[in-house]
Parts: structure tokens; C-alpha cells; sequence
């Protein structure tokens, strides 16, 4: 989104893009295995690990970038990122599907980092054409605070369900709730799906007292980096 275009309701934007999230997992910096790969797991015919190399070697799968605005539930926006990397639904079809056969009433993903945080998406949300599976930011390799060595970037949902540090994608049937109230199973920021039951202009409001403390510890985390 250009400058001076509308934000989606109730965020405001910032210029700066902090290393962010859940309290909790602040001060988890993960260690990136040597060869990293994704397991695919839960509703599938045939799970797979499938190591990032073969990500590289796919032929038919175009490397992609694709600038977009990031909209943390906070209220926090931070406009035209530059990921690059592969379009997720491109990598679900040629490689996914073939490799692990999901069964068809598997309309969930549930996405887990190497911090062990975890957010699920629906399929079809996860199969939109701006959904990536970004390993670059803004020209350079992704760095460990916003996702290495590779992290889902969903533009059109909240921050949280855009996993860093990805290392495993689990079919599911039904929604599975990682996060309690905070996760809205489909969290579309133009519908201000905000969190679980509490309406997204009161979610909104709670936010924005939390959003300081929030960026204090992570703040205070980044110290600690490895
Ligand atoms: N693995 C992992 N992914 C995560 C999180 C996290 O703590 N761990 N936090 C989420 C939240 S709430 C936000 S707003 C974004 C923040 O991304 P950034 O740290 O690159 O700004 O990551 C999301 N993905
Ligand atoms: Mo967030």
C-alpha cells in the first residue's frame, strides 16, 4: 500500500518494523538447523520432511517478490516490505500435494516455528495468490528476528499468523485453537477479525494498552540475541 492509501481499521502506521510477538516468546531465539526442512504432518496420506534445498531446486516454482503492508494485531502497521521467496500455493500444488497426498476434508494448516509458536490458517486463506513462504526481506536474507531461514507471510491477516523460523505444517480437519482468545481462526484485517469473540474495534482498544509494554520486552529481548 503506497503512503497516504487508507489502513485497515484501526491500525496506524509505524516506520519501523520490530522484531514482535507474543510476550512469551520473546526471548526464545531458536536455533537454525544446518539443513532446515518443513515436516508435513497430521491429515495426509504420507507425511514428508522436505528439506529446504528442494524448495531452491524447484523447476517449476518461480522465485517471487512481493511487497506488501504488515499488520500486527496490535494495531501497528509497517507498509511496503519487500519479501521474496515462493508463492505459497505454488509450493502447496507442486510439491506439497505430491509428496504427502492430504485428505480432502483437511481444510486447516496449523503452522509451527522453531520457537515452538504455532497459529493455524484456513486452507483456502493459506492458498491466496499473496501468501508466500518468504526466505528474503527488502533484498537481503531474512534475518533471524523476522523468521530465518524461512517464514509465511500472509499480508491480507494479522501478524500472527505470518509463523517465522517455519518448520512444520500440519493438515487438520478442524480449526485448532494455539493461541486461546488471541486467535481468530481466520483473523482478516479488513474485517478486523481481531481475536476470538471480543469484537475488533474492542480487541483494538485492549491492544493499544499493551503495545508498549509488548515492544519494551521485546526490546529488551533483542539484547539477548544470539
Ligand atoms: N515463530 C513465531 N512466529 C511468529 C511470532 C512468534 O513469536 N514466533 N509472532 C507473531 C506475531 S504476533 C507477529 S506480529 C509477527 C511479528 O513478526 P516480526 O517479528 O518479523 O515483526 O510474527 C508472528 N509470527
Ligand atoms: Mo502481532
Amino acid at each position: 500500500m503506497s503512503a497516504g492509501s487508507q489502513l485497515p481499521p484501526g491500525q496506524r502506521p509505524i516506520d519501523d518494523f520490530p522484531r514482535f510477538g507474543l510476550p512469551n516468546y520473546a526471548s526464545r531465539w531458536p536455533t537454525v538447523p544446518v539443513e532446515p526442512a518443513i515436516e508435513v504432518t497430521g491429515e495426509v496420506t504420507t507425511p514428508a520432511t522436505i528439506p529446504l534445498a528442494d524448495l531452491a531446486d524447484l523447476s517449476d516454482v518461480e522465485r517471487r517478490t512481493s511487497t506488501s503492508d504488515f499488520h500486527c494485531v496490535t494495531t501497528w502497521t509497517r507498509e511496503d516490505l519487500s519479501w521474496g521467496g515462493w508463492g505459497f500455493r505454488d509450493v502447496f500444488e507442486q510439491l506439497i500435494v505430491p509428496r504427502v497426498e492430504p485428505y480432502a476434508d483437511a481444510r486447516w494448516i496449523r503452522f509451527r516455528g522453531l520457537d515452538g509458536y504455532r497459529t493455524s490458517l484456513m486452507l483456502e486463506d493459506a492458498l491466496e495468490p499473496d501468501v508466500l513462504l518468504a526466505d528474503t526481506l527488502d533484498g537481503a536474507a531474512l534475518p533471524l528476528e523476522h523468521g530465518s531461514p524461512l517464514r509465511l507471510v500472509a499480508p491480507g491477516h494479522y501478524g500472527y499468523k505470518s509463523v517465522k523460523h517455519l518448520c512444520r505444517v500440519e493438515f487438520c480437519s478442524q480449526f485448532q485453537s494455539s493461541l486461546g482468545w488471541k486467535e481468530h481462526p481466520r483473523a482478516r484485517v479488513t474485517f478486523e477479525e481481531r481475536a476470538q469473540r471480543l469484537p475488533g474495534p474492542v480487541a483494538r482498544r485492549v491492544y493499544r494498552v499493551f503495545l508498549p509494554v509488548i515492544r519494551a520486552v521485546f526490546r529488551r529481548a533483542e539484547r539477548q540475541s544470539p
